[in-house]
């Protein structure tokens, strides 16, 4: 829908201008209380994530949310057409803009993260450098965690930089080093959390603080949790994105991305840089996502149930050196976890003894488990960080991070746990 306040040919720089006034930054019981009115207040997030904000679809009462897949929408005449333009009247344009099957799968995202908007992209890229887009001009910086997705790392390290906007990657473990790399030219902090793929643990609370006494929004990449296991808006953050392709799709079929905040900050993000740039999701991808979100909860359930049974299993394989997995107690930042999140979810990563070659043996004979990137889907994913998803770090980079030659990282699905811990003994049994 176009707003009536929308101003339609709002350029960038005004996007940019006002930004630090529109951020949420409230705590997590004013959220609620601003949720109250709605009619599931009651309902627990598993009933939400079935039932979502309600509603059926306005034209036909069809209880699926049906594919508008159009790339237009008709105008009942002249008048009505120029009203819309003006932001004079609410009515789908151009699917670029907006379209029925997009604005469902946003208004279920903003309800599940507790946000007042969301807008989905073509894919998790382009949401973050939408944001960053939309937060930053030439000659700013921002702040980011240092742990990061390859490609998010490869955007803020090499591409931003030829715009002049610079990305301070720190250790956001310690939120002090947030701290002490903030300037006056900083625009936002950015994190990533369980960070992908050591799944260190970022105290979320701490820099939405130092992200208030700055007057700038803390923006947190959530796709390894989802809102069913952590909702940083709650938490004091001003933006939350997701790479929407991982569990929110959950089937390994689908490139999306999504961006949850204020209607403000979503109203503009939508008509200055979703408009202009054109990262658009189709409307058969919106349905996805929208069918995949119905399943979130016991799909996410059966991950950290089954992440549980492995992580264990792995810790106390003798040729494992070291399982990094958030729910477990010898979890650097287990604490952080437990006061954060409500699970852990179900991605794992793991040092094999013997190196990367030994790592290698591992990955080159699982035979039920995929060798493959992503994650989050139903079906389990073995990768090796350094050589894939993470080679855009450089190698000194990747060791001060702690991606090690021998860290392998799984994504656990939803297959009987008995099944995947013998496909990895098998595997194991095959280092020599
Ligand atoms: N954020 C996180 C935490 C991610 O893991 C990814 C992709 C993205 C953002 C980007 O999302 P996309 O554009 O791919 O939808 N992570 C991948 C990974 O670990 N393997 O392949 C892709």
């Amino acid at each position: 829908m176009l707003h009536k306040n929308t101003i339609l040919t709002l350029k960038f720089n005004l996007l940019y201008v006002d930004y630090s006034q529109t951020f949420i930054y409230r705590n997590g019981a004013e959220m609620s209380k601003k949720k109250s009115k709605h009619n599931h207040k009651n309902y627990k997030i598993a009933t939400l994530c079935v039932h979502g904000s309600g509603g059926y679809d306005p034209a036909t009462g069809s209880v699926g949310k049906p594919i508008y897949q159009t790339s237009t929408f008709a105008f009942e005449n002249a008048k009505a057409g120029a009203d819309i333009f003006l932001g004079e009247r609410e009515g789908y344009v151009y699917t670029r803009i907006s379209n029925p099957t997009q604005a469902a799968f946003e208004s279920e995202m903003a309800f599940l993260e507790k946000g007042e908007a969301a807008l989905a992209f073509s894919s998790g890229m382009a949401a973050i450098s939408g944001v960053i887009f939309a937060l930053c001009k030439s000659g700013d910086n921002f702040v980011s965690s240092d742990t990061l997705y390859g490609g998010s790392h490869e955007l803020f390290a090499e591409t931003l930089p030829r715009w002049q906007i610079q990305a301070r990657e720190v250790n956001a473990v310690n939120p002090e080093n947030i701290s002490k790399a903030i300037d006056k030219k900083t625009r936002l902090i950015y994190i990533e959390t369980p960070a992908n793929p050591t799944m260190s643990v970022i105290d979320i609370e701490a820099c939405a603080d130092i992200a208030r006494k700055n007057k700038i929004p803390l923006v947190v990449d959530n796709t390894f949790s989802t809102p069913y296991f952590q909702q940083p808006l709650t938490l004091g953050a001003s933006v939350v994105l997701h790479s929407a392709t991982k569990y929110i799709g959950g089937h390994g079929d689908t490139i999306a991305g999504v961006v949850v905040s204020s209607k403000e900050f979503i109203d503009n993000l939508r008509m200055g840089i979703l408009r202009d740039l054109g990262g658009v999701i189709s409307p058969l991808n919106a349905w996805l996502l929208v069918r995949g979100l119905k399943t979130l909860a016991v799909r996410m359930e059966k991950h950290q149930e089954n992440a549980f049974q492995v992580a264990k299993y792995l810790q106390f394989h003798p040729k494992i050196a070291k399982v990094m997995y958030p729910g477990l107690t010898t979890h650097p930042q287990y604490l952080i976890a437990r006061k954060q999140m409500r699970g852990f979810g179900g991605m794992i990563s793991f040092e094999v003894k013997g190196g990367r070659k030994a790592g290698e043996k591992l990955m080159d004979s699982v035979k039920l488990i995929t060798l493959a990137v992503s994650l989050g889907d139903v079906d389990s994913l073995i990768e090796h960080p350094a050589s894939m998803t993470h080679s855009t770090y450089a190698k000194h980079e990747l060791e001060a991070v702690g991606i090690t030659e021998n860290l392998v990282r799984l994504s656990v699905g939803i297959e009987d746990p008995a099944d995947l811990i013998d496909d990895l003994s098998q595997a194991l049994n095959k280092i020599k």
